[in-house]
């Protein structure tokens, strides 16, 4: 491990006066901050094992020093963040960008820092080496069986690493779709694509979840199988219980109200998780809450008012995971930014005044209702993001000690300069 409790223990030390200025501040001004740590304590964001080298476009793709060059270092990343911010404590593999060798080392070796598997991620939109079906027409969707075939038990053999592993959960994120008119016949390719779904969910063991992921273009530019949370949802009513809609924030037309998709699919019992990201145009996978924090704020007020109204766990009840690619910025510094954006939001969420915010809905008084949300929005919450890593044994700045303690200079000493790790 980088960095050692002693590491962290002398970090904290020198930044805890001027911590508990600005917590003791916050004390005083807001009630309730003692509720809201503890369940900042208690949340935890999976990180992707497919984001901590340097993502690229269609166009170039300009690693950094020191990536992880197997799932070893992946897990080693990943424990790392989890030591300086103790919010990271999952991994999701995508197979099979990832495959655990041996599954009970890999699951020990994870257990040594302290994470476990969160959800296992199929990949049918890329042609594997020595594949003998192309998906270049699509997979679950597409017209030849055999091809089908292969899509179905690529997800089952997924599911059978996931099993090892301890994951609870299958992400199926579909490129099916078609880029012209004419290309596909709608309502064969939803059929075939149910169908197969229909087999992946039976191979699920019965405390599975599987996650319907859902996109409105990209790759395909003209229509997608699974284009928007209707068509998910669709699904995964179709297919029972276990079966839920993910929502990935990118992945919507601009203006999309996100914060309505999500109370409505949680009214219905079928929101499974979430893939955290931003994004200006579409799929952009930038760091979460760069772009419209106020949104993210938004999204996550709709999910502590109606968790609560369905008495629903926060921290273990969805899929919290984050699925952004970093093209100019250190993965791990852009990791550690978008986990604290989260917990921002999240604990701005938890301060709405939920009760006189339904008072004022219930007389329609619009204008107190906007200053309830805005007050809480606008309250800097970042001390008691800080206490709450303080108390669970994290840094009070984990991005500052990671800087000041040169640890992306460390991993290139270890790894080396060029090193590309595996993902998008
Ligand atoms: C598709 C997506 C999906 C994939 C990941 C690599 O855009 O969001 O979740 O699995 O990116
Ligand atoms: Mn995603
Ligand atoms: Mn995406």
């Amino acid at each position: 491990m980088l960095i050692d409790k002693n590491a962290i223990a002398s970090h904290n030390e020198k930044l805890l006066p001027q911590h508990e200025k600005g917590f003791a501040y916050l004390m005083g001004m807001q009630p309730g901050v003692e509720k809201v740590i503890r369940k900042l304590i208690d949340f935890q964001v999976a990180i992707p094992s497919w984001a901590l080298g340097t993502g690229g476009t269609r166009f170039g793709r300009f690693s950094g020093g020191g990536e992880p060059r197997n799932l070893e270092e992946k897990i080693s990343d990943v424990g790392l963040l989890h030591a300086l911010n103790r919010s990271s404590g999952a991994i999701s593999l995508h197979i099979p960008w990832d495959i655990p060798g041996d599954a009970a080392k890999t699951k020990a070796l994870a257990a040594q820092y302290d994470l476990r598997f969160d959800a296992v991620n199929s990949n049918t939109f890329q042609d594997q080496p020595g594949q003998k079906h192309s998906y270049k027409f699509g997979s679950l969707q597409h017209v030849d069986k055999a091809t089908r075939k292969q899509a179905i038990d690529h997800n089952i053999e997924v599911i059978r690493h996931g099993i090892e592993l301890g994951s609870k959960s299958l992400t199926v994120w579909l490129a099916d779709g078609s880029c012209f008119p004419g290309q596909l016949n709608f309502r064969k390719a939803f059929q075939n694509t149910l169908e197969g779904l229909q087999e992946i969910y039976a191979a699920l063991p019965p405390d599975w979840k599987v996650f319907v992921e859902y996109k409105a273009f990209e790759p395909n530019f003209y229509s997608m199988t699974v284009g928007d949370w209707g068509q998910s949802l669709l699904y995964a009513n179709k297919l029972g219980e276990k079966a839920y809609t993910l929502v990935d924030l990118g992945h919507h037309l601009p203006n999309a109200n996100i914060q309505q998709i999500v109370a409505l699919l949680l009214n219905e019992k079928k929101l499974g998780g979430f893939h955290f990201n931003d994004s200006k145009y579409g799929d952009d996978d930038l760091t979460v809450g760069s772009i419209d924090p106020y949104q993210l704020f938004l999204i996550f007020n709709e999910l502590v008012e109606g968790m609560d109204a369905r008495n629903m766990d926060h921290a273990n009840d969805l899929g919290w995971m984050i699925d952004a690619s970093h093209n100019v910025k250190d993965p791990l510094e852009d990791l550690l930014q978008s986990v604290e954006a989260i917990m921002i939001a999240y604990a701005q969420a938890l301060l709405v005044d939920t009760g006189s915010l339904q008072d004022a809905q219930q007389n329609n008084d619009v204008a107190r209702a906007q200053e309830i949300l805005q007050h809480a929005y606008r309250t800097d919450v970042r001390p008691i993001v800080a206490e709450a890593r303080l108390r669970s044994g994290a840094a009070l700045g984990p991005l500052q000690l990671f800087r000041e303690n040169k640890l992306r200079d460390a991993l290139v000493k270890e790894r080396g300069e060029r090193t590309v790790a595996t993902g998008l």
